[in-house]
């Protein structure tokens, strides 16, 4: 066997969904390996897109062929339709503020990551964004169709086309800013074997069950990064794979919204990094972010600062968790692997 590095792990473990699109035969393999998959959507005010999200998903996957068992959205909180929406749509919902309450809350998307580990059935998790504006049924099959053929793989990530929006036109690439400017730079200095994820910040991700239990989730968007990490560590860069979803188009965010992202994303990999004696911290990261504002008054622009808090709690993997230990009838011993 050859020693894996990025450069061959890239050349073997880099699909295409088009060669998963035949969902007879994924349904056929589904059945032989006895698998159960759930598609899992973290929310928070999505009512413009969860709708056509778990639509076209749960047509063609869920009640036409029967490849998909669950829809899950997890959700933070909402003000707007967003749970109206989606339970029409057919999903099961619930508040991440009410799934394993002794446990407390976070704010954050990788909290409801974490915590859907609970409430979903499946041995097959797919994580899957809502704000997706153009959904199609390849991001699920594409997914999920390595994991079903290759029993040797347990991760898959997606990547994809990201194009930006500028004012009203649309412009092919140039999207995943935090991606380029941030973690492919981090990842190629400190974990160089993680340097051929083309996009790994993408909310779509799918893996097994015995996984995603073994690890640590952080609770806001420091997730990804850090789940490649300790996935990578834990079990090897063989059984990642990543799948090329030809496109994605969802909401843009703004240059300071990207920049406390960035901010939250720094401090969760430094962490991490050092505690792996990739880098030496001198003391605590830090949680207060100043984030400056410009505007104009006249003439002239006016520019001002305002502290925010930004923290990634981590929350430790879930087979260390009472409860779900009972309700997945896990042996106690699991704990200490
Ligand atoms: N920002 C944010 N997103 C959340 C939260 N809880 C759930 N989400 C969902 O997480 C997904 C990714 O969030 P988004 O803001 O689009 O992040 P981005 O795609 O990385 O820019 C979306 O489906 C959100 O609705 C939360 O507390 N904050
Ligand atoms: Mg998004």
């Amino acid at each position: 066997m050859h020693l894996i590095n990025a450069d061959n792990w890239f050349e073997k473990n880099s699909f295409k969904c088009q060669s998963f699109s035949n969902i007879k035969k994924l349904v056929e393999l589904k059945r032989k390996n006895k698998n159960k998959i759930s598609v899992v959507i973290p929310t928070l005010n999505e009512e413009a897109t969860i709708g056509s999200v778990i639509g076209k998903i749960k047509g063609p996957l869920m009640d036409k062929r029967k490849l998909v068992d669950e829809i899950l959205v997890v959700d933070s909180g909402s003000t707007d339709r967003t749970k109206e929406i989606a339970e029409k749509a057919g999903a099961k919902f619930v508040y991440s503020g009410k799934i394993l309450k002794p446990h407390g809350e976070h704010k954050g998307k990788g909290e409801n990551l974490w915590k859907a580990l609970y409430v979903a059935e499946g041995d097959i998790i797919v994580y899957i964004d809502a704000d997706i504006k153009n959904i199609h049924p390849r991001f699920v099959y594409g997914l999920v169709g390595p994991l079903l053929s290759n029993r040797k793989l347990s991760f898959t990530k997606a990547f994809y086309q990201r194009p930006i929006k500028v004012g009203k036109e649309l412009r092919p690439l140039g999207g995943g800013r935090v991606t380029e400017i941030l973690i492919r730079p981090l990842f190629n200095q400190y974990f160089p074997r993680l340097s051929g994820f083309i996009q790994p910040l993408s909310g779509e991700f799918a893996g097994r069950r015995n996984v995603f239990e073994r690890i640590p989730f952080y609770t806001g968007y420091g997730v990804d990064s850090a789940m490649l990490i300790d996935i990578q560590r834990k079990f090897g860069l063989r059984c990642m794979a990543q799948v090329d979803l030809i496109r994605r188009i969802h909401r843009n965010q703004t240059l300071e919204a990207l920049s406390k992202m960035a901010f939250g994303i720094l401090g969760v990999f430094s962490r991490r990094a050092n505690s792996m004696g990739k880098l030496i911290l001198m003391g605590k990261t830090k949680k207060t972010y100043r984030t400056i504002t410009s505007s104009k008054e006249g003439r002239r622009i006016k520019y001002s600062m305002k502290k925010i808090q930004i923290k990634d709690v981590q929350r430790p993997p879930m087979i260390t968790v009472r409860e779900y230990r009972k309700k997945f009838k896990k042996d106690p011993a699991w704990v200490y692997v």
